[in-house]
């Protein structure tokens, strides 16, 4: 069993160095620390504003089952709810996809990330779990030995350090670990070409599916988050601003492209938040590097299209976790050799369905023949889906599934 390392006056220590308190940091600080691993989060941000954060909603199946073996799922198991049913609105009309009686017939379960990250800190804060608000890292140093060092600022703009036995990576795309990657870690990048206005607006939901339209003006897309908040979003042309529109542009784009002159107005409300996404997706590989390890976004970034990287997020938490327990509290380090190649299996194919999703949705820009030729495919996959029993199953067991 790891005990707490000793610290000194101007250098603190843990066995495991957590950066960043998003799904994947505190999923894996509440999983090590039930396992007597002596660890510590650092997060740049404060508690507030990891509140306020909202990104994510739909939880798959295993994401769940994930959260409840570990004692993590109080707060979705009483306030998420269950979520079975798509529907695709296209210029030849609509069908829906009851997503959750097919494939393996799992749910999503709608809990909106923020109260997910608070449930999790909760329960870490609860437990005697460390963590450091305000804690920017800045980069790991010596991640090839076994003496890890990560170079942070606190909360006052003072340094800090903190000495680990390993370092996990969990502050996503933009944070010190994928900074500190040596230079034979690879990232396989692609820019999926297309860019969305996120919003979240205070409105119920107006579908009681996940409604995806497709029209000639561009996608739009429906998910609800809670009985009072629905996130749409809306294709736009990459480089535009999120203020472009405004609320009252933004619904009456939304109605167009959701075809609500034959389905029904949407309700409308206040747009509580913007942001404009370019559709871009990566993967490190590998996602060890000696004592530096990779999890979530830090290690694959992926389109929202397919509402999968909080999943993803949480199912690497756990397998680091298992390998990381599995060595510093017994001294098998196999499954920590396996680490990266364990996630890499489910992210790629997280990641091929994902962009299988984008092609789906979006319409080839152009008016040449290979734009043309990419447009028929794309509504012949749709009628497929529409229309074949193999197709839909396959669609709900990559849909719901990580
Ligand atoms: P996070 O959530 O970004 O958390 C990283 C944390 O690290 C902190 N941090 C640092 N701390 C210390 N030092 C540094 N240098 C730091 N740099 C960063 C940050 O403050 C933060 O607290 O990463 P994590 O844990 O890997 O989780 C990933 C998910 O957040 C992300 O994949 C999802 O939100 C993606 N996503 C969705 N995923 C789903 O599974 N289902 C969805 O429905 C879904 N919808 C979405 C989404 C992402 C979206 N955006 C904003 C791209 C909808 C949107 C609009």
């Amino acid at each position: 069993m790891t005990t707490r390392q000793n610290s000194s006056a101007d250098q603190e220590s843990a066995a495991v160095v957590i950066l960043g308190a998003g799904p994947a940091g505190l999923t894996l600080g509440n999983l090590l620390h039930a396992h007597g691993i002596d660890c510590v989060v650092l997060e740049r941000s404060d508690r507030a504003a990891l509140g306020a954060r909202a990104r994510a909603g739909f939880l798959a199946a295993n994401t769940v089952r994930t959260l409840e073996r570990h004692g993590l799922a109080d707060g979705l198991r009483r306030h998420g709810r269950p979520h079975g049913v798509c529907e695709f609105r296209t210029d030849g009309g609509r069908f829906r996809l009851d997503y959750g009686s097919l494939g393996r017939r799992e749910l999503h379960t709608v809990y909106p990330q923020q109260d997910l990250v608070a449930d999790l800190l909760t329960h870490y804060l609860d437990a005697g779990g460390r963590i450091s608000f305000g804690t920017e890292a800045l980069a790991v140093h010596d991640a090839d030995g076994v003496r890890p060092v990560v170079a942070a600022r606190d909360a006052h703009g003072r340094p800090a350090r903190w000495q680990a036995r390993y370092v996990a990576g969990c502050d996503g795309r933009h944070g010190a670990a994928r900074r500190s990657l040596p230079p034979t870690a690879l990232r396989h990048q692609c820019d999926h070409g297309v860019s969305w206005l996120g919003l979240l607006a205070e409105a119920p939901p107006s579908l009681d599916a996940v409604g995806y339209a497709t029209h000639r003006s561009g996608f739009a897309g429906h998910m609800a988050r809670t009985p009072e908040v629905t996130r749409y979003y809306l294709q736009c042309e990459r480089g535009t601003p999120a203020d472009a529109w405004t609320d009252e542009q933004v619904w009456d784009r939304l109605d167009l492209r959701m075809r609500a002159a034959d389905h029904g107005p949407l309700r409308r409300g206040r747009i509580l938040r913007r942001t404009v996404v370019d559709l871009s997706s990566d993967v490190v590989e590998p996602l060890r590097h000696g004592s530096l390890l990779l999890a979530g976004d830090a290690a694959s970034l992926i389109s929202p299209s397919a509402a999968k990287g909080a999943n993803l997020a949480v199912l690497e938490a756990e397998l680091l976790a298992e390998a990381l327990v599995g060595d510093l509290a017994h001294g098998d380090a196999t499954a920590l050799e396996r680490y990266s190649r364990r996630c890499l299996a489910h992210i790629w194919r997280a990641q091929e369905f994902s962009r299988w999703m984008i092609r789906l949705l979006h319409a080839a820009p152009g008016t040449d023949g290979e734009s043309f030729f990419h447009e028929s495919l794309r509504r012949s996959r749709l009628d497929s889906l529409r229309t074949s029993r193999a197709h839909q199953d396959w669609f709900a067991e990559n849909y719901v599934g990580v």
